[in-house]
């Protein structure tokens, strides 16, 4: 027993079960998508990535492959074997009964109702098991799951396109093409593998994206639409607003404006409705108007830290404060027109980061794309809530009116470290990784 010895090929057979892996990232709701592959002789005799939805898990997938073929073999896993009877029998059952004679894992799960047994759970059965292998890129193949178990919020991601004079945009012109189709393509295919995808209202306003992944056959992965919007200024001729039926939009706006916070037993105004805090379906949520309370440990945190916050003084910046005013009459108008056209408004303070991320992870969120404005962007690096940030740089020139970039190669924040320089066409992709 002990720690296995490891094999000149486990990093060539770990590399495959953790590209295996990518197939379902983003597609297995909060259970993580993890890879398999089953090896006899130096062949590989079995291989599979957890389901779509989650269930089953790679293991038994990769197992009934080998059949007989798994017996004395050896099983290559990203995450650590499952221990617990959930909604399928144990993984490290399974590898046990199908007489597989050594397990090398990538990570161990953090998962409480794992961490540990599942290791343990082999080498009591007398398996030699190998951890640690090729951690950091199994790690970065998790780090939505990774990061939800163990800080309770998304891996956010920071995507900026800035022009060769470093600006993001034209003032009053749109949406202005600063990167090419190849990057353009890059960026759908984040946007599949990504739970939800954020942006503020003035970049709503400004471009009225769709936020859709539009790549033929990808098309059914489009991550759930968050707008931070203080004072309900989404419009309802917007893209957003007018598809907000076929892939949800969630509207996150002060509490100032909440109808609870006029609740005369004095509720606290912002939490986000709650769906299973350990197996909710990203996919599912409440209908529109629920103001749910839950007493998950989760919730608890997003109530004591969503007491009423200071405005900070980007709100008086924001459009909507100007449009159609702000009185509580305008405010529930706007609400009741949003939320009939199939929009979901929470009350969580916009400007506070660390306050909404727990509350979309408790929601099953566990990635999120922060794609614009400067400001938003601004918000969430100063929160020190960006894990990741992807900066396209374009020969284009935008010149006059130009909407500065809050960042470029030279200014990466401390921190973070260069994990790589890929090239699309004429753009050029730089990307940084949070180190801790
Ligand atoms: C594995 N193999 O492919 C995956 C695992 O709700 P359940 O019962 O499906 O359990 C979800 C937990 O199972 C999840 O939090 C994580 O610990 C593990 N995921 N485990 O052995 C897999 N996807
Ligand atoms: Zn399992």
């Amino acid at each position: 027993m002990g720690e296995g010895i490891a094999q000149p090929e486990d990093q060539r057979f770990m590399a495959a079960a953790i590209r295996l892996s990518r197939w379902h990232t983003g597609r297995t709701a909060t259970n993580p998508s993890v890879g398999c592959v089953i090896v006899r002789d130096g062949v590989i005799v079995g291989r599979a990535v957890t389901a779509l939805g989650g269930r089953p898990h790679a293991e038994p997938q990769a197992l009934a492959e080998a059949g007989e073929l798994a017996r004395g073999a050896a099983a290559y896993v990203t995450l650590e074997p499952c221990s617990h009877h959930g909604k399928t029998p144990p993984c490290a059952e399974a590898l046990i009964a199908y007489g597989v004679s050594r397990i090398v894992i990538s990570v161990t799960d953090p998962d409480i109702r794992v961490s540990g047994r599942g290791i343990s759970m082999l080498r009591d059965a007398g398996i030699e098991v190998t951890t640690g292998v090729l951690e950091e890129e199994g790690r970065r193949s998790l780090a939505g799951y990774l990061t939800r178990q163990t800080k309770n919020r998304p891996y956010v991601t920071l995507k900026l396109a800035v022009s060769a004079d470093g600006m993001i945009g034209r003032e009053g012109a749109g949406q202005v093409a600063i990167t090419g189709p190849q990057a353009r393509a890059q960026v759908q295919a984040l946007r599949a593998e990504t739970d939800a995808i954020l942006v503020g209202i003035g970049t709503a306003i400004a471009d009225d994206p769709l936020l859709t992944v539009r790549t033929p056959g990808l098309e059914a992965q489009s991550p759930i639409r968050i707008v931070l919007d203080p004072f309900l200024a989404l419009p309802l001729t917007s893209k957003l607003v007018e598809t907000a039926r076929e892939v949800p939009v969630i509207v996150v706006a002060c509490e100032e404006v909440s109808p609870l916070a006029a609740d005369a037993e004095g509720l606290p105004p912002s939490v986000l409705p709650d769906i299973s805090p350990t197996r909710g379906e990203i996919g599912k949520w409440r209908a529109p108007n629920s103001q749910a309370h839950s007493s998950s440990p989760a919730t608890e945190d997003v109530e004591q830290g969503a007491v009423p916050q200071p405005i900070s003084p980007l709100v008086g910046e924001m459009p909507g404060r100007a449009e159609g005013g702000t009185s509580p009459a305008d405010m529930e108008s706007r609400r009741t027109a949003l939320e009939a056209a199939g929009v979901e408004i929470v009350y969580c303070n916009p400007y506070h980061p660390e306050v909404l991320l727990p509350a979309l992870a408790t929601r099953g969120i566990s990635s999120l794309l922060v794609e614009g404005g400067a400001k938003t962007a601004r918000l969430f690096l100063e929160a020190g809530l960006v894990d990741r940030i992807q900066l396209y740089q374009s020969p284009i020139v935008i010149g006059e009116g130009g909407i500065e970039s809050p960042l470029d190669t030279t200014d990466i924040p401390s921190g973070f470290a260069h994990r790589g320089t890929y090239v699309f066409g004429a753009d050029r992709l730089d990307e940084y990784e949070r180190e801790n």
